[in-house]
């Protein structure tokens, strides 16, 4: 039996499959580097009544902190204030959903108090940006449309409405949680990654912590390469950091909050680098 792992906590690996959800443990002792994570798809064995993980099928692509597998989309998700929206966090999740290679999306929220000043300007680069009112009754067909069949990773500060839109789109689908799961914390408050199902298909995953992950490109030449509105565009100089060589035309390509949200990362990386 196949299915997709959509929940790890103290050993035990929540499996969904067509035929329901299945608490799993794994096949005897492996290395660390071994183990099932979220988003993997996994096939299933029954042994001794009950389910074991057989195999982990080969991983398209696997983020850690959180460590999630196969993941095709980030929903970089934010409110046009309250919390004020937060561009260089935009800027740093943007670099990591290139970097990941994800389809990458942008979310303003709380539009029925102010109209998004951010959003005109990553939809100038090539973002898809989406303003919209949780508190409103608004049709949110674009944005389901765009999670259906693929597994997405919202990410964004807290208080924005993550929550809020999980709810909306799970609406009375909402599955509810395996008997031996009725004593968990509820998931405002849980701090593990969790597939949730969506109605149609798809997955999502609030993913606590996501906004705080390190940028970890090794090469600050590469750094550029990750900003979406530099693509196809050759340095004309050799060896550029885009900084300060009058005539680069990477640097003029960036709208200039980008191009600030560039150097800061940029001094961040050198910063990590321990030579
Ligand atoms: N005015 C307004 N308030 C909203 C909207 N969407 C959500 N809120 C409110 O914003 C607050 C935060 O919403 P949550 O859904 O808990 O935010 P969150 O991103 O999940 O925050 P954490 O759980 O802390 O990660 C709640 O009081 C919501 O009712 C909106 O469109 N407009
Ligand atoms: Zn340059």
């Amino acid at each position: 039996m196949k299915g997709v792992v959509v929940k790890v906590l103290a050993g035990v690996f929540t499996v969904r499959t067509k035929n329901g959800i299945y608490e799993c443990t794994v096949r005897g002792k492996l290395k660390l580097d071994d183990y099932p994570v979220v988003g993997d798809f996994v096939t299933l064995e029954e042994s001794n009544s009950h389910w074991v993980i057989k195999e982990i099928l080969p991983r398209k692509n696997l983020l850690d902190r959180p460590r999630i597998a196969n993941v095709d989309q980030l929903f970089i998700f934010m409110s046009s204030i309250a919390p004020e929206p937060n561009n260089y966090l935009i800027d740093r999740l943007s670099v990591l959903g290139e970097y990941w290679r994800l389809e990458t999306v942008i979310g303003f929220n709380k539009t029925d108090l102010k109209k998004s000043d951010l959003a005109d300007i990553y939809r100038s680069i090539g973002y898809k940006v989406f303003e919209f009112s949780l508190a409103k009754d608004q049709d949110l067909s674009e944005i389901t449309n765009l999670l259906n069949g693929k597994t997405t990773v919202l990410a964004g500060p807290s208080g924005v409405g993550k929550t809020t839109f999980i709810n909306k789109l799970l609406g009375e689908d909402r599955e509810t949680a395996p008997v031996s799961e009725k004593t968990r914390r509820g998931r405002h408050t849980t701090r593990v990654v969790e597939l949730l199902a969506l109605p149609n298909s798809g997955y999502i995953a609030d993913t606590p912590g996501f906004s705080r992950l390190d940028v970890f490109i090794d090469n600050s030449s590469q750094l550029a390469d990750y900003f979406l509105e530099t693509k196809g565009t050759t340095c004309r100089f050799q060896d550029c950091l885009h900084l300060k060589e009058p005539g680069c035309n990477v640097r003029e390509n960036m709208p200039e909050i980008r191009y600030e949200s560039y150097v800061k990362l940029l001094k961040e990386i050198e910063e990590m680098r321990p030579w």
